[in-house]
């Protein structure tokens, strides 16, 4: 089975609120189907230009404190059910047999911390051979009130409860750089262990609400540990993603015990 998230900055244009890429959204199901066809598949996806603009101006990243907040939870639900349309749409039209299952309804967080996934609608649909689509998303908390679960968090507690053959990480960069991706003198570290990992100067950004790639590799290194091995990728890049998903070995970084 492979566990694939594709990056909030991959499906939607994050400068451009509420912008999908349906161009991009569209080539990549169509190098997503023979993974789909091959064997199990669970997707993931993050929030980009539809959940983090107003997951940010209502503050929901640090729980409930008012009244005002309600209305944020309440859209930043229907901006991602939106989105989680959208991909669904464009999978299933590459031929894909996507459905779309509502993170916020199985999801438990206690402290912002993901404490519980019900996940018996996902191994429902993995057993019949359909694509669950899941998404980052406001999620219930018992001590917040509410959260933000990124999609990171959740592909690697999907990935401790499912055990998947394979972990892709789609984005818009090839991978974790050394420095700003734009800096001179930048570079791609293809490989990363959480042994090194605190040994090596990264300059990862944050910025979401989330906490982008920082995150992205602590949630990975934790799945490291665990001795699962995870690929990050540029799938704006053609064909990558395909390659990826049936293990050819592609530029990016790998992250490993
Ligand atoms: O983009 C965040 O998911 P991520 C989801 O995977 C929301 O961190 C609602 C902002």
């Amino acid at each position: 089975m492979i566990l694939l998230k594709l990056g909030g900055s991959l499906i939607t244009r994050k400068e451009v609120p509420f912008s999908f890429r349906h161009r991009v959204m569209r080539r990549l199901a169509s190098e997503i189907l023979p993974a789909a066809e091959r064997e199990g598949l669970v997707v993931v996806h993050g929030g980009g230009s539809f959940g983090h603009p107003l997951a940010l101006e209502y503050s929901l990243h640090r729980g409930l404190s008012s009244e005002h907040q309600l209305r944020g939870v309440a859209l930043t639900r229907h901006a991602m059910a939106e989105l989680n349309r959208l991909v669904v749409g464009c999978l299933l039209d590459a031929g894909v047999s996507a459905f779309g299952v509502q993170t916020s309804a199985i999801a438990k967080c206690s402290g912002g911390r993901l404490e519980g996934l019900e996940l018996s609608t996902v191994r429902w649909l993995l057993k019949h051979g359909l694509v669950p689509v899941l998404c980052g998303d406001v999620a219930q908390d018992s001590e917040l009130g509410a959260c933000i679960l990124s999609g990171d968090t959740l592909l690697r507690v999907l990935a401790l409860e499912l055990k998947p053959e394979r972990i892709v990480l789609a984005t818009d960069v090839d991978g974790v750089y050394t420095a700003r991706p734009d800096k001179p003198g930048a570079e791609l570290v293809p490989e990363i262990t959480p042994r090194e990992a605190h040994r090596l100067k990264l300059s990862l950004e944050g910025g979401d609400a989330t906490g982008g790639m920082r995150r992205k590799l602590e949630e990975l290194l934790e799945l490291a540990k665990h001795g699962y091995t995870s690929l990050i990728i540029n799938a704006l890049e053609e064909g990558r993603l395909r390659k990826a998903l049936s293990g050819e070995s592609v530029r990016g970084t790998i992250v490993k015990r």
